[in-house]
């Protein structure tokens, strides 16, 4: 490998700071763009309802989990309690009548693997994806959102990581790479391993909310006003977190032994998971635990040419991250 191992900061790290919040506030959605995505809903909530008068829309994925950047597509999950539903059946229906609305670019995907239907408002310009009964993915969309309200150092680190993976083509899981889900949890894991830590784990403290979805159950804390300033005794600024967030995965990560977990707020290791070998396409070279669904690993789209690629660039920015005399510049140099 090219680059050096680096443990010290540089020790003008906090001059970096306001570059990394000036690029947080460029990325940083308007309100305005959630009052069209709103717009957007009603009407859809108001189409659906004609057809299916009990099924119910929810948004789900960076739209709803605070994690989006300005002009994100919008994810949106029909929610329909029909036993024994044929979601192509639906979809195609579903699509006729959108199309019949004069949405555009009404498109059914029955075959993809999450089967949905996608289309484009003309009047807010907004793309959007709609699935069928996805519930596991508005829980966790309601995990990150609530994680987000904690300490805003979690939506500004998880926006820079999630610039920088969009910039450096490794946020593609069909090329190998890793999701923007993925990335979300490895930045709410990295600040509740920080000392003193940044967020606690909310599924190790008392429930306060509660579902069960497809046989897995979903339980945490989720009254997060409650915890008051939690990260308040770590006083680690942004340019320090992005910092360490890229030492962390260029260099101390056991990629060999460990399974990072939003989960349990720990590192568990591949040995006790069971993930020690590969079983079909599942290979395991890189581990991060869904935080309700504890059989999947979010890193099982990687393979062994993409964890190359994954780790090079992990170090080209922690390298940057501790020499470059301009990181919030190199850092998101287009591949
Ligand atoms: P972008 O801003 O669109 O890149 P996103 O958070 O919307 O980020 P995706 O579009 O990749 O991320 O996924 C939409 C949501 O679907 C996010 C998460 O709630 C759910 N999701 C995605 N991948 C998985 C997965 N492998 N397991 C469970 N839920 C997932
Ligand atoms: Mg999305």
């Amino acid at each position: 490998r090219i680059y050096k191992r680096q443990m010290i900061c540089r020790s003008d790290i906090d001059q970096l700071n306001a570059p990394f919040l000036a690029i947080y506030e460029t990325l940083k959605p308007a309100e305005e763009e959630k009052a069209k995505q709103k717009q957007l809903l009603t009407l859809l909530e108001t189409l659906v309802s004609k057809e299916w008068p009990t099924a119910r829309l929810y948004l789900y994925g960076s739209c709803a989990n605070s994690f989006g950047v300005s002009k994100s597509d919008i994810d949106v999950c029909l929610a329909i309690e029909e036993a024994d539903v044929d979601k192509s059946k639906i979809l195609l229906k579903l699509a006729d009548i959108l199309q019949a609305d004069n949405l555009q670019n009404v498109q059914a995907l029955t075959r993809a693997r999450v089967p949905i239907v996608k289309l484009m408002d003309p009047v807010t310009g907004i793309l959007c994806d709609i699935c069928i009964n996805n519930v596991l993915a508005v829980v966790n969309t309601k995990l990150l959102r609530d994680y987000a309200q904690i300490d805003e150092r979690l939506r500004q680190l998880t926006f820079i990581v999630k610039h920088w993976a969009k910039s450096r083509g490794v946020n593609e899981t069909y090329q190998g790479t890793l999701s923007s889900y993925a990335y979300v949890l490895m930045c709410i894991h990295f600040l509740q391993q920080r000392r003193p830590a940044i967020l606690p784990c909310l599924q190790e403290m008392e429930t306060t909310y509660s579902v069960t979805v497809d046989e897995v159950k979903c339980a945490y804390f989720d009254q997060v006003e409650k915890l008051g300033d939690f990260g308040r005794r770590n006083s680690e600024t942004i340019a320090q977190l992005v910092w360490a967030f890229f030492n962390y995965w260029a260099y101390r990560h056991d990629y060999a032994n460990a399974v990072i977990s939003v989960r349990t707020g720990s590192l568990l290791s591949k040995q006790e998971k069971d993930w020690t070998r590969r079983i079909g396409n599942d290979r395991h070279l890189i581990c991060i635990e869904d935080p309700f669904e504890t059989s999947h690993d979010l890193g099982r789209v990687v393979d062994k040419y993409s964890i190359k690629v994954l780790r090079e660039e992990f170090e080209r920015a922690a390298h940057i991250m501790q020499y470059d005399p301009n990181p919030c510049v190199k850092l998101f140099e287009c591949f």
